[in-house]
């Protein structure tokens, strides 16, 4: 199975930590982004969108970070990351939701302007992101994990941008229920960082 990949990209990685944590094998594929490689054929071809990450398992591609762990969880790991049930499993895409919004438009692009310079809108990022921190704060306040009270793919898929905030200029000191939650999320066995953790 190949993950077209970027060591920097924090939608990439919510792959490779849940590849890591579920021990699902993973050959990476880096990416030039700085080259431009993923505007153009062979890159293209696989994902018009021009962005990372790229799932390859055998017939199956798939783009997105969400639609990736999704695939993954069901294919290879069994109740545990995404149940069945209805309920159970909406609870967990609820944050796969705010994954791709609320913190892709907050703490990822602080970081996307502090760290690689990308010419956006930094306070409304800022904004964006102390919004979500704050309710992410308060969802926090007596719960161990992000859903169903135990780790699923709602934890890897939101994981990511809040460890990396600092990066975008977010101090997480304000926010002891997420401190708390990264150390947790940290001490899960087979865990991996990325660059910036
Ligand atoms: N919704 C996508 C977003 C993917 C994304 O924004 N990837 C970035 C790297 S983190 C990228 O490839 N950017 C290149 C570009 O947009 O030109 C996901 O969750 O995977």
């Amino acid at each position: 199975m190949k993950l077209y990949d970027l060591s920097l990209s924090g939608n990439c990685y919510k792959v490779r930590l849940f590849a890591a944590l579920s021990e699902i094998p993973l050959t990476l594929e880096p990416v030039d982004l700085q080259g431009g490689a993923h505007k153009r054929p062979p890159f293209i071809d696989l994902n018009p969108w021009g962005e990372v990450p790229v799932l390859q398992d055998g017939a199956v591609l798939l783009r997105d970070s969400q639609a990736i762990l999704v695939y993954l969880a069901r294919r290879y790991g069994g109740e545990n990351w995404l149940p069945t049930d209805p309920a159970d499993m909406a609870e967990v895409m609820q944050w796969l939701s705010t994954a791709a919004n609320e913190i892709q438009n907050g703490p990822s692009v602080a970081r996307l302007i502090a760290k690689f310079g990308f010419a956006l809108d930094k306070a409304v990022a800022l904004q964006r992101a102390e919004r979500i921190m704050g309710l992410m704060e308060r969802h926090l306040a007596g719960r161990e994990w992000l859903a169903l009270g135990r780790p699923t793919i709602a934890d890897c898929a939101v994981f990511p941008y809040l460890a990396l905030a600092p990066e975008g200029g977010l101090a997480l000191d304000a926010y002891p229920n997420i401190c708390a939650w990264i150390s947790r999320v940290r001490g899960l066995p087979n865990f991996i960082p990325m660059p910036g953790l």
